[in-house]
């Protein structure tokens, strides 16, 4: 028999709980399923050795829950994978969730039934469930995706993408480790690797602008002071652009002498987390001139802490300016490259040809390893939609409708796929965002909508055509002025390793946190303008 409820969720990650946690406010009968079998998302499978937080602890948990906040310490500013995943268990309990989320298993379809009103969803095992709302919770960065590299499977040693990384400790002691990729999550790693392999090789294609993070525990009276100081590290966060704690400085950086940038760069070096992407001058991610200011000032701390000047000129970025994609935040990972036992391949001078059986074979080379690291990064946003088949009115299917780049209203709905809300979905501000703080404003909008259908009597939501556009278009437009859409990454949709992902289609939403999260409240103080009701 199949189950019914009065919403699915799919996904348990730290959208798809809260979610769940306001669903059963509304006393809606919800079930939850996911595919791991346990509770985090990204901080369930991302167990990688290096993983941690690049925003401040303190500013990344939920704050829904005064309760919580007080209970809850973190124990560095900038907290490691491990105890991220104990505290979202810890809200798990808290909150009883589990009892309501079906653990391993991964929704293999999702089809709109128009005559009934109702979502079917399917498990890969062929389970299936009902419900009038669909609510995808599946998290932007939740698709690994393994190098289109000939031969991995043939690799006979230890081999693991970050994104998928087993539940028990890998041990590197000694061993001939190599890594490919050396994005956010490659820093992270390699510069933990680092510290016990035998002998470590990052494979780069291209380098990435790498600022510290400057991490350190949080001693006894700044935890008081964090506890005592919540509502304003939140009302802060919901003022800056991307719900981080930095805030744009108001001025140019073209407007300021060569000294005040540098002192203030210099100051921002210094400092912990994304303040120098997030809190620099306003023009560095919009001006070439002004953000050739800062890249000029950022390949010169690369010179600084690298010894090798050709190793250092390696691992500068050419091809892009600081911030114009993902800025790795690391700890250490210009002097790894200083150690012995480390070798940085450059894949611009020599590519990979294959993996073999025992290695990796560049135009130059075989290297032997024992274990590789696929620090490959993922499918992004609309990857982890593209994995289930999700079907809408007419029996239409939503990655073809997504083929040309992603269509929805506000980054939540998409005409033509009823009563379905895409928590952090393409073109939603929380793909862009101290995740968490945009996640809180997500669900609360969700909840207030289905509170609204509940109130009024109706069943059916769907976003109109005209309003569809009219959000693609804005997200399009603000998005252009920015230098990272001139640019390949995995915001505008990029993946060398996924066949048909080498246009670039903006994923992302570019117009700031604030600015949604009004829009957001616009469209539903006008009793949902651009969405028909029924
Ligand atoms: P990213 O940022 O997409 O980085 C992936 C890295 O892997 C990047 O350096 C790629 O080089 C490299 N890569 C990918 N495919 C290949 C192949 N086939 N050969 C060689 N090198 C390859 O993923 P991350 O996991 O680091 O970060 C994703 C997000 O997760 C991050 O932004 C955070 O928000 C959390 P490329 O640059 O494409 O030349």
């Amino acid at each position: 028999m199949t189950a019914q409820y009065d919403a699915i969720i799919i996904g348990a990650g730290i959208s798809g709980m809260y979610q769940l946690y306001r669903l059963r406010e509304l006393g809606l009968r919800t079930r939850v399923f996911e595919a791991g079998d346990g509770v985090g998302g990204t901080w369930y499978w991302n167990r990688y050795p290096g993983a941690r937080f690049d925003s401040e602890s303190y500013s990344y948990g939920y704050s829904f829950s005064n309760e919580l906040l007080d209970e809850w310490d973190w124990s560095e500013h900038f907290s490691a994978q491990p105890e991220t995943l104990r505290y979202l268990n810890y809200v798990a309990d808290k909150f009883d969730l589990r009892c309501d989320i079906e653990f391993d298993s991964r929704i293999a379809r999702a089809e709109w039934n128009e005559n009934r009103t109702q979502w079917r969803v399917e498990t890969e095992d062929g389970r299936a469930a009902t419900a009038r709302f669909l609510i995808t919770a599946i998290g932007p960065i939740s698709t690994p995706t393994m190098p289109n590299i000939p031969g991995v499977q043939y690799f006979e040693g230890e081999g693991y993408h970050t994104g998928l990384w087993p539940h028990e400790p890998v041990d590197f002691r000694g061993k001939r480790v190599a890594v490919i990729g050396t994005g956010a999550t490659g820093v992270q790693v390699i510069q933990e690797v680092a510290k016990t392999a035998g002998r470590l090789a990052v494979f780069q294609r291209r380098p990435n602008w790498c600022a510290p993070l400057h991490n350190r525990p949080i001693d006894a009276q700044t935890q008081r002071k964090i506890h005592a100081s919540y509502p304003e590290i939140f009302a802060r966060c919901r003022e800056s652009h991307g719900c981080f704690i930095h805030k744009a400085d108001p001025r140019n950086a073209l407007d300021v002498s060569p000294e005040v940038r540098e002192t203030f760069y210099q100051k921002l070096y210094d400092e912990p987390g994304f303040g120098i992407w997030m809190g620099n001058f306003r023009d560095i991610l919009i001006d070439e001139r002004a953000n050739a200011t800062i890249s000029e000032f950022m390949a010169r701390k690369i010179r600084e802490r690298v010894m090798d000047p050709r190793l250092a000129d390696k691992l500068t970025p050419k091809d892009h300016g600081f911030g114009t994609r993902r800025v790795p935040l690391e700890t250490g990972y210009y002097e790894v490259y200083n150690q012995e036992n480390v070798e940085l391949v450059d894949l611009n001078e020599t590519p990979i040809e294959c993996i073999t059986r025992g290695g990796i074979r560049t135009t130059e080379k075989e290297r032997e390893f024992d274990v590789i690291i696929y620090a490959t990064g993922f499918d992004a946003v609309t990857g982890a939609f593209d994995r289930i088949d999700v079907r809408g009115t007419g029996g239409m299917a939503l990655k073809e409708k997504w083929a040309g780049g992603p269509k929805t209203h506000l980054g939540l709905q998409v005409q033509g796929f009823p009563n379905l809300l895409t928590l952090v979905g393409p073109h939603n501000a929380a793909t862009f965002c101290n995740i968490p703080r945009c996640i809180e404003q997500n669900v609360e909008w969700v909840t207030a909508l289905m509170q609204f259908m509940l109130e009024h009597g109706r069943t059916r939501v769907e976003a109109s055509a005209e309003a569809e556009a009219a959000w693609t278009e804005h997200v399009y437009q603000t998005a252009e002025r920015m230098l990272f859409s001139k640019i390949d990454s995995w915001f505008m949709g990029i993946n060398s390793n996924v066949p048909g992902k080498q246009t670039r289609h903006f994923l992302l939403y570019a117009g700031g946190a604030p600015a949604y999260r009004e829009k957001c409240d616009e469209v539903a103080a006008s009793g949902y303008r651009g969405m028909a009701f029924e």
